[in-house]
């Protein structure tokens, strides 16, 4: 059996992939690790405390766990990492490396780490971004995602490891809030509308990005770790395109369930950063080698996120 290391796994991503890779490999052979100190009593999965920017504790976590598949998601997200540009290239870079060379010395088989939108910038297209096209970022965030999309094909070419990528857009998700990104404001939107019935976006109201509910995300994440070695052509990492809006545009969805809406803009900081990323990208390469399709639109996402934000808020509330 398969036995898999989660890292990052308390964060938005990792909370709820280590779950549905519990599904698929069972409790036994999930072991799910975050910096944070954690009353493992809490959780419902195999726990480790592991930072992933020492590289013995990495190695000892595996040799002790025998570990095949590694999902490595710790990283800093684009604002945070705008803010500590050293540590946010150490930590989305020196880490990535850390892995591949266990890939490399053949001590885990197959490595998952997301890329992210953010690798295009300057000179590339903004509408269906090809999947090849330049990718000049204009961020810390985005130049080490660039960095790794290069490790990771390097290390694949000359060294024969298997690892892959996707090229996530901002995820939108109700069960854990995101983690400091610039596309974080499609999860607090809904959050407040239900909260105040009312929203001060830091985009402007026509800032369209890519994005995805976090359920496709999963989905793709695993159906792409399943897929045929011979299938996975690109070892950069994958557009993945599934759902492209502005704030006004969310809004607009929402007020069709909260009539009494308002949203305003104070864009700041991260305006910058959304302008140089694409408003939706061209992902043919993994419709057509690994068969992705998203499930969710934008208002099938509303309704989900609505209904279950309501529960949840009812649950803290009570
Ligand atoms: P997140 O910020 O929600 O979670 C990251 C986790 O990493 C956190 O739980 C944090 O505690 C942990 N972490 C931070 N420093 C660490 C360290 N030194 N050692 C171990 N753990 C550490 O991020 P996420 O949204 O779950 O993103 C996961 C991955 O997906 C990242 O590589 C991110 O760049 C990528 N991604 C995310 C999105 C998105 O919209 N969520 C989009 C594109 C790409
Ligand atoms: C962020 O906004 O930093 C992330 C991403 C698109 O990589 N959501």
């Amino acid at each position: 059996m398969t036995k898999i290391l989660i890292t990052g796994a308390l964060g938005q991503i990792g909370s709820e992939l280590s779950t549905a890779l519990t599904k698929v490999y069972g409790p036994e052979n999930v072991i799910i690790t975050d910096i944070h100190d954690t009353n493992t009593s809490d959780l419902p999965l195999h726990y480790e405390k592991l930072d992933v920017n020492n590289e013995k504790a990495i190695q000892e976590i595996i040799e002790k766990h025998q570990i095949n598949d590694v999902y490595h998601l710790a990283a800093m997200l684009s604002a945070t990492a705008e803010k500590f540009p050293v540590k946010g290239w150490e930590l989305n870079t020196h880490s990535l490396l850390y892995f591949l060379e266990l890939a490399r010395n053949k001590k885990i088989q197959k490595l998952f780490w997301p890329s992210s939108i953010a690798v295009f910038g300057r000179g590339a297209q903004k509408e269906n971004t090809p999947q090849e096209d330049v990718k000049n970022p204009l961020t810390m965030y985005g130049i080490a995602k660039s960095a790794g999309e290069g490790f990771c094909e390097i290390y694949h070419k000359n060294y024969g490891v298997d690892v892959r990528s996707i090229r996530y857009p901002g995820l939108i998700s109700w069960k854990t809030q995101p983690g400091g990104g610039t596309t974080d404001y499609a999860v607090d939107i809904y959050y407040k509308a239900l909260e105040q019935g009312k929203y001060t976006g830091f985009l402007n109201a026509k800032s369209r990005l890519p994005m995805m509910y976090m359920d496709d995300a999963v989905r793709a994440t695993i159906e792409l770790m399943q897929a045929p070695a011979e299938n996975i052509l690109v070892r950069t990492a994958y557009n993945l395109q599934a759902i492209s809006f502005n704030p006004e545009e969310i809004a607009y969805e929402i007020k069709k369930h909260i009539p009494n809406f308002q949203i305003d803009y104070q864009p700041d900081y991260r305006q910058q950063i959304a302008d140089n990323w694409p408003y939706s990208t061209n992902d043919i390469q993994a419709r057509e080698q690994w068969n992705w399709k998203e499930e969710f639109n934008l208002e099938s996402m509303t309704i989900e996120m609505l209904n279950n934000l309501k529960n949840k808020l009812k649950l803290t509330n009570s």
